[in-house]
């Protein structure tokens, strides 16, 4: 076979953040830029010389040159046999479970999540490890050492010839190949954990209808496969199902802002008793009720609540996590179940080591992520089948499950402010600010007349391997038990994004109205006032609420 080696330039970018190297495609498109990275992939884990890796992503714009570079370079590495998607298309979450049913060492994923995709849009790449969850810290600090020495990469002259439009095994100078369903072992895997029969019964009572929003992303084969052909739900319950390399030119983000063709036929007299929607690589979810949204820390209550009644869990939950700016409204459904309840930093990886050794069987985030143990990624659709599941056995609306979680639990009223387009200096400065006040903050009296009872920074220690991480956000709590997070985004590809987190639990949830940002409004008051949000980026509201 005819290796050759091509120089690169080493790396002197800011490390990978919390999803792998997301960047704009101009930037990923640099000769040399993409190689590099992947290179130092495969030089700092040695399992995959011989190992199997599993390729794919969710088809944004620059996939097929990259999945091509990346066979080439793979084979030129000794990398044992590569599955890859056919089309180039795998979601998060079935790219997680493929790699834990066959025994794959590592996936890499061609994704940036919910960022836009196109020419103008971002590219990432994600690795996994042989647990089909994000690589851990040790993994992705070693990758980015490697990254910034490499002068030369490793490619083979064929390769760019692989078809990845029928399911196929080939080879590259070499190394086989597998183009393999992207979808069958995931909806395998569903069919263990939910009882179909039952979901099939909800659909087929004609009296339950539901839309599934694709946003033009990878989720709409799995969703066409699972809702419409295995249980039933009729064509068209799939919207925007074809997945585009610019997602149509939407921002594949689901939340009420961004999935505007859900969330307007959700307002419909006549409109769907259920929707949900999922993001660009299928690991986020939505969950919507006829002219009522569900907030994802209550949707993760919900579910928590609910999960023993689900076949795949019933016997065996023994606890749950959330990420620490998501609300404490799990913790109340922990503590009546008897479930151990852990509280982690941003970011999937860190419910990893729970999830291994068995110590959490259900994990989410506040942005619209939740999952349980059968894979170690979020998962958009499982939480869609989760909420079918309680729907089917419950068969009352969406919003009655939810307002009889409140009336048995209370409500956290939660929210998130983001304040995007901020330089890099003034995100830091905002929470360098805080962090300095940090000591002076409790008993202050703030502007509407609530005393800070107490700040801190949080920071996390494994239970299982025991590593310590500093620096997870600052916390401000108020007399009356509020919560005040912040911290900024480690997504994004440009500047910077501070997200402010408010939640407040009122066990009366049942005699307020639904005007959310009301009841929060003195919260945004005061998270503005201490953090001096104006003053240092001269923006008076948030340009995103969540
Ligand atoms: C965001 C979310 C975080 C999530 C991360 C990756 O990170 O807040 O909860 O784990 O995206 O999600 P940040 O640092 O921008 O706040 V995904 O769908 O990109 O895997
Ligand atoms: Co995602």
């Amino acid at each position: 076979m005819a290796v050759l080696e091509e120089a690169t330039t080493p790396f002197t970018d800011q490390r990978p953040g919390t999803s792998g190297l997301r960047k704009t495609v101009a930037q990923f498109s640099q000769p040399g830029y993409l190689e590099n990275f992947v290179q130092a992939i495969f030089d700092a884990v040695p399992e995959l010389h011989g190992g199997t890796l599993v390729l794919g992503g969710d088809g944004r714009y620059y996939s097929d040159p990259a999945l091509r570079t990346i066979l080439a370079m793979a084979s030129a590495s000794g990398v044992g046999r590569v599955l890859v998607g056919r089309r180039g298309l795998l979601s998060t979450p079935a790219c997680s479970a493929i790699i834990r049913r066959r025994q794959a060492v590592a996936g890499i994923l061609l994704t940036a999540s919910h960022n836009p995709g196109g020419p103008q849009g971002d590219f990432g790449v994600k690795l996994n490890t042989g647990n089909g969850g994000p690589a851990p810290e040790g993994v992705t600090e070693a990758v980015y050492a490697r990254s910034r020495e490499l002068e030369r990469y490793r490619i083979v002259a064929e390769g760019g010839e692989v078809d990845l439009e029928r399911e196929h095994e080939t080879q590259i100078a070499g190394m086989p190949v597998a183009v393999i369903d992207p979808v069958a072992d995931y909806k395998a895997l569903m069919n263990e954990l939910f009882d179909f029969d039952a979901l099939r019964g909800l659909f087929a009572s004609g009296r339950f209808s539901m839309v599934f929003d694709a946003m033009h992303a990878v989720t709409g084969p799995y969703a066409k496969a699972l809702l419409e052909d295995e249980l039933g739900a009729p064509p068209g319950t799939v919207i925007n199902g074809e997945p585009r390399p610019d997602f149509g030119g939407g921002h594949p983000d689901p939340n009420p802002t961004r999935a505007v063709d859900l969330m307007a036929r959700m307002e419909a007299d006549d409109g769907p008793d259920f929707g949900a929607a999922s993001d660009g690589d299928g690991d986020r979810n939505m969950i919507v009720g006829r002219r009522f949204f569900v907030s994802p820390p209550d949707s993760l209550a919900v579910l928590a609540d609910h999960l023993d009644r689900i076949p795949g869990y019933r016997g065996r939950v023994m606890g749950v996590a959330r990420s620490m700016p998501t609300s404490r409204a799990v913790d109340r459904v922990a503590r009546a179940h008897g479930y151990e309840a852990f509280e982690t930093p941003t970011g999937w990886k860190f419910f990893g080591n729970l999830l291994d050794a068995g110590r959490i069987q259900l994990c989410g985030e506040e942005s619209f992520g939740t999952s349980s143990d059968h894979v170690r990624e979020k998962d958009g659709l499982w939480a869609v089948l989760a909420w079918l599941s309680i729907l089917a056995e419950r068969r009352i609306s969406v919003e009655a499950v939810v307002r009889d979680h409140w009336a048995r639990f209370g409500r956290d009223f939660y929210t998130r402010h983001d304040y995007e387009g901020l330089t890099r200096e003034q995100g830091d400065r905002v929470i360098q600010g805080l962090r300095d006040k940090l000591g002076e903050l409790p008993g202050a009296l703030t502007g509407p007349g609530l005393r800070v009872s107490g700040a801190d920074e949080f920071a996390y220690t494994d239970p299982i391997d025991g590593h310590a991480i500093e620096g997870q956000g600052i916390r401000v709590t108020l007399e009356d038990g509020s919560r005040v997070v912040y911290r900024l985004s480690g997504t994004g590809t440009q500047g910077a994004t501070l997200r402010v987190y408010l939640e407040r639990w009122q066990g009366d949830a049942l005699r307020h109205n639904d005007e959310l940002q009301e009841v929060l409004g003195d919260l945004a008051q005061i998270s503005r006032e201490i953090a001096e949000v104006q003053a240092i980026t001269g923006m008076v509201a948030p340009s995103l609420v969540v």
